[in-house]
């Protein structure tokens, strides 16, 4: 049995210039691994909390109370003990902190030694991540999982909260869903990507772009966002619906507001039904396949309206409606909302209870997807989070940024080193 001897934590960047977690974990044969913890902005109200100092430095947004809990609290606790115990560490670190919400250790600092011990333990098997994180779904679960390669959805035009633009919906998403491995998935990608930087181009629109490296110009209006990205996909000399299809994150909590959901870039405001049928027309139109977060986070009425309107047509996805926690996932099965969950570690703040969830889903033929943060850093630990877990399916960002593609990247590493992985 290998011993853990040092947990090492430290304040870095993420994408978006500002502090993240970093933690590095060394065993008693000298084995060595680290990660860095991803940060979001449009967040879910009821989301796991990212302890932040408050302080003069980096406006507010600093770390180092995080990175002090790891150093000082975390780290004595579990120095001398097995790092392949990971759900018994992730168990020790849930009482250490002692709250429903994470709020006295960090979320960040908490999932920073929760990942740090998977590498680590991983390593120390000599074994991929992605391979040992089926394993542990197998020891915490008791069920068994398939992986596979997942299918990318690449968010390649930005909104929202995730751009200075007019365009409400925060994501549009392509899909390469006729792609016959992850290579041609992300060749068909940033080929569909340039294109609309050349079609964005001709028309004098920007193609500066946004936090997850889609682009971010104006527009008049969210449909005119979906006709752009299908021009793209046919200037590509792929067919939208067949080779190729679309995905939306409305992260709706954004623009709910007094009962109405708010599209200030088309001028109007929707009730929670005529929101659900501006929705369903866009799905009758165009070939979305999914749509995230399509109502407000504590809209269940409308979560129930769209769910019964289009859930037989199209995944739904729930995000900021059930934060990756399995209590709050599990009233929402109960009350029949959405059909897929998106699956961020950092929402809960532990990989055991990030796995619970992910069975929870599996049990009840909800779909789930592997998802990155809009603030993110190099580590690609979702990458092989995907594939070990057989999620079948993985967002993180356009093809473009350094933060979003190292994910892809690994996963065309993993594809060309396990040539038996099928794609979704
Ligand atoms: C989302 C995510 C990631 P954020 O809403 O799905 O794309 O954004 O990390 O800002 O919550
Ligand atoms: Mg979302």
């Amino acid at each position: 049995m290998s011993k853990i001897i040092s947990i090492k934590a430290i304040q870095v960047l993420d994408s978006r210039g500002l502090p993240t977690v970093a933690c590095r974990i060394t065993l008693d044969n000298l084995l060595t691994a680290g990660v860095m913890v991803p940060s979001g902005a449009s967040t879910g109200a009821k989301e796991a909390i990212e302890l932040r100092d408050g302080l003069d430095a980096y406006l507010g947004k600093g770390v180092l109370k995080a990175v002090d809990n790891i150093n000082k609290i975390i780290s004595p606790v579990l120095i001398g003990q097995d790092p392949s115990e990971q759900e018994n560490i992730d168990n020790q670190l849930i009482e250490l902190d002692g709250t429903e919400d994470k709020s006295n250790l960090g979320a960040n600092a908490i999932l920073a030694v929760s990942l740090a011990i998977c590498r680590v333990a991983a390593k120390n098997l000599d074994k991929s991540l992605h391979s040992y994180f089926a394993d542990i779904y197998k020891n915490i679960t008791g069920n068994s999982v398939k992986p596979n390669l997942p299918m990318p959805m690449l968010n390649i035009l930005n909104g929202g909260e995730h751009a200075d633009n007019n365009i409400d919906i925060q994501e549009f998403m392509i899909i390469p869903r006729g792609a016959k491995n992850f290579n041609e998935a992300m060749r068909w990608s940033s080929e569909i990507y340039w294109n609309l930087k050349t079609i964005l181009k001709s028309k004098n629109l920007s193609t500066a772009v946004g936090d997850e490296g889609g682009f971010a110009p104006n527009l008049q209006s969210n449909e005119e966002a979906i006709k752009l990205i299908l021009q793209s996909i046919e200037k590509s000399n792929l067919e939208p619906g067949k080779d190729v299809y679309l995905a939306l994150d409305c992260a709706a909590s954004e623009f709910y507001k007094d009962g109405k959901y708010h599209l200030t870039g088309e001028g109007r405001s929707l009730d929670s039904k005529d929101f659900a049928d501006y929705l369903e027309n866009l799905v009758n139109n165009y070939p979305i396949i999914s749509i995230e977060d399509g109502m407000d986070e504590n809209d269940f009425d409308g979560w129930k309206i769209l769910t019964k309107k289009i859930g037989s047509k199209c995944q739904l996805v729930g995000d900021d409606l059930f934060v990756t926690n399995k209590k709050i996932f599990q009233e929402g099965i109960d009350a029949g909302l959405a059909n897929a969950i998106l699956i961020k570690f950092n929402q809960i703040g532990s990989i055991t209870e990030t796995i619970e969830t992910m069975d929870l889903a599996n049990m009840n033929n909800y779909k789930s997807i592997i998802s990155h943060r809009s603030g993110e850093t190099e580590d690609t630990t979702i990458a092989d989070l995907a594939v070990g877990l057989g999620s079948g399916q993985i967002k993180t960002g356009a093809p473009c940024r350094s933060d979003r593609v190292a994910k892809y990247n690994r996963l065309l590493w993993i594809e060309d080193e396990c040539p038996d992985l099928k794609i979704g």
